[in-house]
């Protein structure tokens, strides 16, 4: 134990041991949340560093208070690094994660009322895209475009042309957390373009994957702006990153601060400098590769084994599963049995899913995490068999005691990069 946990472990024991319980649960489990991952330990020596003490409201040379002589150096590596992995001419690093990422690009880009073209959630957009709950969708106008699940998820770009022509949208946005297909960034930019409309890509789940170049890049289209989370595929600390052309900085960074935050949380900005750093090494391409690998042979064995797939395939690190088709019970349900046996996923509707959204009719899956790790494709295979006979017979508790003690046994075989 080193000697900060040594300190917390001594003065307040619940919080330790909470803390120690969930060490244990990402150890000991395959973390299939598509979303989530293991950060590196040099990130964690950020977070738990001094800069957490720190104040720098404003930007490099430009800042509220005095003694930013690291952190104006901290913010200004974060920045360049941020551009030259993605390919950007302007970088923000200062989001404290993907809501607020995404509220500074509206609030910068549109005024209130402002009708945005977005992905309807159910095929995959996120609740940031204008879910009628969150305060964007009560500010902005959002309108739907949806994918073609029966042809690979591919979308119908004559449709959206006609769509667009009809709303005239000020902004036109790709992104998703839940669709498994890759986008061709270059058609809705030529669709954005007949009237004149900002291109914006949510890229937070596949970020790593885009910086990587194993996913195609929106700016290789010429868009906007592009955001991405620094927590999911990219693998650093909780944090959004806002990536735009030089000309759109004058909107961004205001938009950030002051428009919508004070202070920025500048362990977070270290840490993401750490992971653009890493991003930017030969083994970071392999390891997105891995996770490319990894999500086609789970998708493959799921489908073998008889699992029915939204879009029946991925392109990228994720799979939505429909359960209610494949094993006829409902995400949370499906969500629950492989609780048990120490595989985490998350209940997830489906294309214009009938049900709810906290019994939705699919579950959703990712290999970022459990690449992390060093699993394989092999690995995969054998998950997706103890997924599919846990999902088949959800009750059979001697059976789930047994995947239970596979899993472990496997995990055993990984270590979790940070833990131990
Ligand atoms: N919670 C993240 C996801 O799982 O997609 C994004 O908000």
């Amino acid at each position: 134990m080193d000697a900060y946990r040594q300190k917390l472990h001594s003065f307040d024991p619940d919080i330790d041991a909470a803390i120690a319980g969930e060490e244990g649960r990402q150890a000991d489990g395959v973390e299939m949340i598509p979303s989530e991952n293991y950060t590196y330990p040099e990130v964690l020596a950020t977070l738990g560093s001094v800069l957490t003490n720190k104040y720098a409201e404003g930007y490099p040379g430009r800042r509220y208070y005095g003694g930013q002589e690291y952190t104006d150096a901290i913010e200004n590596l974060a920045r360049d690094r941020a551009c030259a992995i993605f390919r950007a001419e302007h970088a923000n690093v200062q989001p404290l994660s993907g809501s607020p990422m995404n509220q500074a690009v509206y609030f910068g880009f549109l005024e209130p009322g402002d009708t945005v073209l977005a992905m309807d959630l159910s095929h995959g957009g996120h609740l940031t895209h204008g879910a009628p709950v969150s305060h964007m969708g009560k500010v902005f106008k959002f309108e739907r475009y949806k994918s073609e699940p029966s042809q690979n998820g591919a979308i119908d770009f004559d449709g959206l042309m006609a769509r667009v022509k009809a709303v005239r949208p000020k902004m036109v946005l790709c992104g998703y957390s839940s669709y498994p297909r890759d986008y061709d960034y270059a058609a809705f930019k030529r669709v954005a373009d007949e009237i004149g409309a900002l291109t914006f890509a949510d890229i937070s789940h596949i970020g790593g994957l885009v910086a990587a170049g194993v996913m195609r890049n929106p700016f290789d289209a010429g868009f906007d702006v592009v955001t991405t989370t620094t927590h999911k595929s990219l693998r650093g600390p909780r944090g959004g990153l806002i990536l735009c052309k030089k000309a759109h900085a004058k909107k961004v960074d205001p938009a950030v601060f002051p428009g919508l935050q004070g202070g920025p949380h500048m362990n977070n900005v270290a840490g993401a400098a750490v992971t653009f750093k890493k991003a930017a090494e030969p083994a970071f391409k392999d390891y997105a590769t891995a996770i490319l690998a990894n999500a086609k042979a789970l998708a493959a064995g799921l489908m073998t084994e008889g699992a029915k797939l939204v879009t029946d395939g991925t392109d990228n690190h994720l799979m939505v599963v429909d359960t209610i088709a494949s094993f006829g019970i409902d995400g949370r349900t499906a969500e629950q049995a492989l609780d048990r046996i120490g595989i985490t996923t998350n209940k997830q509707v489906i294309p214009d899913d009938p049900r709810p959204p906290l019994r939705p009719s699919g579950i959703r899956l990712g290999t970022p995490a459990c690449t992390t790790r060093g699993m394989t494709a092999d690995d995969m295979r054998r998950i997706a068999r103890w997924m599919v006979d846990t999902l088949r017979a959800p009750k059979d508790d001697a059976a789930i005691a047994k995947r239970h003690a596979e899993v472990r046994e496997l995990c055993r075989s990984y270590p979790v990069p940070g833990i131990g």
